[in-house]
């Protein structure tokens, strides 16, 4: 009866029950009792995957099919003008244009017809509003105002506050104005010394007895009376409103 088939089997069989029982070939290879102990055992299993490694380098471009070719790229910045072309052919001839001469005559007669209306609503104007005296028109708005609004109201209509330079002046002012009316006269700049708005000294005076007498010292303007005598006032007064224009 045979109890062990052989010696180094059961040495063999020893050893691989001690490896299992302990782990110490996976731990410590150079403490493997295989070495201490006999002849190299069989080949293990293999071990875990290892961790995820570093990133390669990029590959060289593929062999396979190109892709679809992709969508335009953006305007590109204006080039810089060319030469200047050839000259183009000559066109043809234009249609006859309008006579000078005739066009200048139906401008005067347009001018004309407009003159004449103006000098029509002129004399309206006149008939209705106003006076026309040599080379001017007296016009009043019927409002009693200051002296500084009187100027400034006639200078607005591009005339100026009414100047008697006349005797048939000064009548056609108190015809417009059916009221006491400020002159355009003053002596505000030098006491006693009555000029002009312009600072021109009069050609024509029609003072009321007593006047020029500065009462209270203030008055530094001029009155047109309803007796079409002059008196000097206070500038701060109200009084009708009259404009002279020159004619054109
Ligand atoms: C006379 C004039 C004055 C004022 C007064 C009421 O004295 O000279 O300007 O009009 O009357
Ligand atoms: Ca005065
Ligand atoms: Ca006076």
């Amino acid at each position: 009866m045979i109890l062990f088939p052989s010696l180094p089997l059961l040495l063999l069989s020893m050893v691989t029950a001690s490896c299992s029982e302990t782990g110490c070939c996976e731990n410590d290879p150079k403490t493997c009792p295989v070495i201490a102990c006999g002849s190299p055992g069989l080949n293990g299993l293999p071990g875990r995957d290892g961790s995820v490694g570093a990133k390669g380098e990029k590959g060289e471009p593929g062999q396979g099919l190109r892709g679809l070719q992709g969508p335009p790229g953006k305007l590109g910045p204006p080039g810089s003008p060319g030469p200047r072309g050839l000259p183009g052919v000559q066109g043809q001839k234009g249609d006859n244009g309008e006579c000078p001469d005739h066009d200048q005559n139906l401008a005067a007669s347009e001018r004309a017809a407009l003159r004449a209306d103006l000098d029509r609503i002129k004399k309206w104007l006149i008939f209705s509003l106003g006076k026309n005296v040599g080379q001017k028109f007296f016009f009043t708005n019927g409002e009693k105002m200051t002296f500084d609004k009187v100027k400034a109201l006639c200078t607005h209509f591009q005339g100026s506050v009414a100047t008697p330079r006349n005797a048939e002046e000064d009548k056609a002012i108190q015809e417009v104005a059916k009221g006491d009316t400020f002159l355009g006269i003053t002596d505000v700049k030098t006491e006693g010394q009555f000029v002009d708005l312009t600072g021109r000294a009069l050609t024509y005076e029609n003072w009321g007895s007593g006047e020029p007498n500065d009462a209270n010292s203030a008055e530094d303007c001029v009155m047109l009376q309803t007796d079409a005598k002059w008196n000097d006032i206070s500038c701060s007064v109200s009084l009708l409103a009259v404009c002279e224009f020159p004619v054109s």
